[in-house]
C-alpha cells in the first residue's frame, strides 16, 4: 500500500505547521486554527522552529524544501487537501516528513493508516510532535500522548501574533470576535457527537485570563468561547467569570439546557455575555431520548426563557435528520422554533433583537455512536445511509447553506430532509 520510502532524517527540525483552507465553506477566515496555534506556540516554548502556513501553495513545492517535516492539522473534510500535499511532498521533497494530526487523524485512524503518511498523531499534538521532530519517535508510525490537565496548564497559550490573529474575525451582534477554549473534551453523550464522553480538561481561569488580554490587545471588542458546553457547572462558570469580568469584554459561550439556571444566567450576563450557543437538536422528546441527549423539550424552552430574561440571545443549534425523524417531529420541531423566534430580547446596545437558529441534517461520522450501530447493522435504529458518508467530503454546513445529505429515515427521505430544511430555515430566519 505504501508506495512511498520513509522520509530519511536526521535532519535538523523546522517544522512548517499547515492549517488547511476550507473552499467548502463560506470563508474559512473567521475562527482561527486553534490547534495549529497551540503546537506553534508549544515549539517556540521548546526552542524547535516552527512556521504557520495558512495558504499552503501545491504548485510552489520548492517553497517548502527547508521543512524537515510538514505538519498538517486535518478535520475530516479537509482530507482530499492534507492527502493531495502529502502525495506532492512525497513527490517533490522525499526527505521531508508529513505529519497529520487533528481531528480527523484521532477519528479516521483506520484511514489515515492507508496514506503514505511518516505520522499519524492522534489527540493532543503537543508532545507527539516534539518527539517527532527531536527523532525520538524511532519507527513508531502513530503516536498517542494526551496531555494531563495540569500539563495542559503549563504550555503556552495558542500563538497570537496580532497580523496572523486579524487574518481571522468572527462577529455576534455586531461585535468582531475571536476564539479562546477553556476547556477540552465534553462529558455528555450524545449518540450524533464524536466528541461525546471525552476527558474534561480545564484551563486555569488565569490562563485564560491571559488570552482574554491578547486578544484584546490584538485589537478585539469580543470573544466567542468554543468549547463544547461551558456552563458545566455552578463552581466552574463562577471561577471564570469572575476571570473574564475583569476584562470588559462582551462574549459568547455554548450553555446545555441542563445545567442552564437563574443563578448561571446571571453570571454569565454579569461578566459580559450577551449571546450562548446551545445544541437543542430537535423539538421531540422521543428523538432527544433516542439521541442521549438526556435533556427535555421543556428545559430546552426553559433555558430560552432563562437566558432571554437577561437580555442574553440563544443561538440554538437543530440537526435534522436524527433516527426517528418523521413528520410529527418535524411538527414539534417547527413549534418549538416558532416559539423560540417569537421572542424577544433588549440587547446590550438597547435594540430589541430576535433570537437565533442554525438547523443541519446530520452526517454520521464514523466516531458517533450512531454511525457505529449502523456500522454494525444494529436495525434497531431508524437511520439508513443513501450513499457512503465516507466518499463524501464530510460537511454538514457549507458555503451559501449547502451541505452534504447521506441520510434518511422510515419517515423521511433525503429530498424531504433537504425540503424540510429549506423550509424552515426561510420561515423562521426571515423573522
Ligand atoms: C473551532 C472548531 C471549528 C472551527 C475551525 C476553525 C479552524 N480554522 O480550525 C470551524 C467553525 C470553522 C469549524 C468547522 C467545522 N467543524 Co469544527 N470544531 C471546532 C471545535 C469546536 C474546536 C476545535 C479547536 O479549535 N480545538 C482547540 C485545539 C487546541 O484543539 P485541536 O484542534 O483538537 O488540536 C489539538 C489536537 O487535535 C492536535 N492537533 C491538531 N492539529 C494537529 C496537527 C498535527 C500535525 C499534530 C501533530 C497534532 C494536531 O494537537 C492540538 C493541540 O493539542 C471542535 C470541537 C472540539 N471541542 O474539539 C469542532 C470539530 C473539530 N469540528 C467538527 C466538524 C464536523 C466541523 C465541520 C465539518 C462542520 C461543518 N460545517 O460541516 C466544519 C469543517 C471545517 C473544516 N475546516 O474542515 C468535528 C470534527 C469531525 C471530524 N471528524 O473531523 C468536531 C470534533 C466537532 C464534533 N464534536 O463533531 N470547526
Ligand atoms: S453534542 Fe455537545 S453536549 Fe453532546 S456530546 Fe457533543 S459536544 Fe457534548
Amino acid at each position: 500500500m505504501n508506495r512511498y520510502p520513509v522520509a530519511q532524517l536526521g535532519r535538523t527540525p523546522n517544522a512548517l505547521l499547515v492549517a488547511l483552507r476550507d473552499p467548502f465553506l463560506d470563508s474559512d477566515r473567521i475562527m482561527p486554527p486553534m490547534g495549529i496555534m497551540a503546537l506553534h506556540a508549544y515549539l517556540m516554548s521548546r526552542n524547535i522552529p516552527s512556521k504557520i502556513e495558512n495558504n499552503f501553495d501545491l504548485n510552489a513545492m520548492e517553497h517548502y524544501r527547508s521543512y524537515s517535516h510538514i505538519c498538517i492539522s486535518c478535520m475530516t473534510p479537509q482530507k482530499s487537501e492534507a492527502y493531495a500535499i502529502l502525495q506532492a511532498v512525497k513527490r517533490n521533497l522525499p526527505k521531508t516528513a508529513v505529519v497529520i494530526g487533528g481531528p480527523h487523524a484521532s477519528f479516521y485512524l483506520e484511514e489515515c493508516k492507508t496514506q503514505p503518511f511518516d505520522y499519524i498523531v492522534v489527540g493532543d499534538g503537543e508532545l507527539a510532535l516534539e518527539e517527532i521532530l527531536s527523532g525520538r519517535a524511532g519507527g513508531q508510525k502513530v503516536l498517542e500522548y494526551n496531555i494531563t490537565e495540569q500539563q495542559m496548564n503549563t504550555f503556552p497559550p495558542p500563538f497570537r501574533g496580532k497580523e496572523f490573529l486579524n487574518q481571522y474575525a468572527f462577529h455576534f451582534q455586531g461585535i468582531r470576535a475571536s476564539t479562546i477554549l477553556t476547556a477540552k473534551g465534553c462529558p455528555m453523550s450524545c449518540t450524533f457527537c464524536e466528541d461525546a464522553r471525552t476527558r474534561v480538561r480545564m484551563y486555569s481561569p488565569d490562563y485564560v485570563g491571559v488570552q482574554i488580554k491578547e486578544i484584546k490587545e490584538a485589537g478585539y471588542q469580543g470573544i466567542m468561547f468554543f468549547d463544547d458546553v461551558m456552563t458545566l457547572s455552578k463552581k466552574r462558570v463562577r471561577d471564570l467569570t469572575q476571570e473574564i469580568a475583569k476584562h470588559e469584554i462582551f462574549f459568547r459561550c455554548f450553555g446545555h439546557a441542563r445545567t442552564m439556571t437563574g443563578e448561571i444566567a446571571d453570571m454569565l450576563k454579569k461578566a459580559g455575555c450577551i449571546e450562548t450557543g446551545v445544541g437543542m437538536e430537535t423539538g421531540s422528546q422521543r428523538i432527544l431520548d433516542a439521541v442521549q441527549k438526556k435533556t427535555t423539550v421543556e428545559q430546552n424552552r426553559q433555558y430560552v426563557l432563562t437566558c432571554n430574561a437577561r437580555g442574553i440571545r440563544v443561538k440554538a443549534f437543530f440537526i435534522l435528520g436524527l433516527p426517528g425523524e418523521n413528520a410529527e417531529s418535524i411538527a414539534e420541531t417547527e413549534r418549538f422554533l416558532h416559539f423560540l423566534m417569537e421572542q424577544k430580547i433588549t440587547a446590550y446596545n438597547g435594540k430589541i433583537i430576535h433570537n437565533d437558529f442554525d438547523m443541519t441534517i446530520f452526517f454520521p461520522y464514523s466516531g458517533t455512536e450512531i454511525r457505529r450501530r449502523m456500522d454494525a447493522g444494529d436495525t434497531d435504529i431508524d437511520l439508513m445511509l443513501t450513499q457512503n458518508p465516507d466518499l463524501k467530503k464530510g460537511f454538514y454546513k457549507g458555503a451559501q447553506g449547502s451541505s452534504e445529505i447521506v441520510v434518511q429515515t422510515r419517515g423521511m427521505s433525503a429530498d424531504a430532509l433537504t425540503e424540510t430544511q429549506k423550509r424552515l430555515l426561510s420561515t423562521y430566519k426571515a423573522r
